[in-house]
């Protein structure tokens, strides 16, 4: 018959079209969300990476699904009115599509304890801590470090102390390649101190002890800024968080010891 040898290829020629574009549009989405930024620290790398796996898993079952779906759309479309062979129950298929899904959530649960014990215990003993207080609508920072930027005890009073105004956002400066330490605090509401470049972040509770280490591997100034609405001002949360060299780091340590004084820490 003419018309069923015209329209074999068609089908065909449709069917590969539909994957194709299938997988264009995945890899367009893939490749929008491989946007996002990387992190400049160990811990928001290995998030990245976690992130980059989940999506890449994502894609692969969606792509398998989807071309599975238009194969079975054009193949075992309604042709006349006699009723297809009927298959009641398969243990090889069942076992197929309960082990697969089984694995992938595993694997994805495994790899994702591992990323949060990393991200949240860092066995290297901090060489900065830093108390950070979150306040309507500022922040401030405080540091416990002598004069040549040697950790002091982080529960002594801070050696320097910065509180941000809205007209002056304060900068966070923190040495490269070296774990630092946050200890947030809040005394009024919940904020949540928040780092784009560190992919992360934590909220700030009145009453509750939170904390997290990071090691930035990339100098740079990076944005902050409150991610908890926590007033009519919370927009103005915002802050800087200056990555610079132990060299550098000391020298600012320095010169803001020798300038601190108790007039200069009144808010
Ligand atoms: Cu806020």
């Amino acid at each position: 018959m003419p018309t069923t040898r015209m329209r074999r290829p068609l089908r065909r020629a449709l069917f590969l079209v539909s994957v194709a574009a299938l997988a264009l549009l995945t890899f367009a989405t893939a490749s929008a969300q491989s946007g996002q930024p990387k992190g400049i620290t160990d811990e928001a790398r290995d998030m990245h990476t976690l992130y980059v796996f989940t999506l890449v898993m994502a894609v692969v079952v969606f792509v398998l699904v989807e071309a599975a779906l238009v194969y079975a759309i054009v193949k075992f479309r309604k042709k006349n009115d006699v009723l297809p062979a009927q298959t009641h129950g398969s243990t090889i298929i069942e076992m197929i599509w309960t082990g697969i899904p089984v694995l992938i959530v595993i694997s994805l649960f495994t790899y994702s304890f591992i990323v949060l014990r990393n991200v949240e215990n860092d066995p290297n003993p901090a060489a900065v801590v830093i108390d950070v207080t979150g306040f309507q609508y500022q922040w401030e920072f405080a540091y416990h470090l002598d004069a040549k930027g040697a950790n002091l005890d982080p529960d002594s009073p801070p050696t320097i102390t910065q509180i941000g105004t809205a007209a002056d956002e304060p900068i966070l400066r923190i040495p490269v390649d070296e774990p630092i330490e946050f200890r947030l605090k809040s005394n009024d509401v919940i904020h949540s101190f928040y780092v784009r470049d560190f992919l992360y972040k934590l909220d700030v509770i009145p009453g509750r002890d939170n904390r997290f280490t990071v090691t930035a591997r990339e100098e740079g100034t990076y944005i902050g800024q409150c991610a908890e609405l926590c007033g009519l001002n919370h927009a103005l949360m915002r802050f800087q968080i200056e990555v610079m060299s132990r060299e550098k780091f000391n020298e600012w340590v320095a010169s803001e010891s020798a300038a601190a004084s108790p007039a200069a820490r009144v808010p």
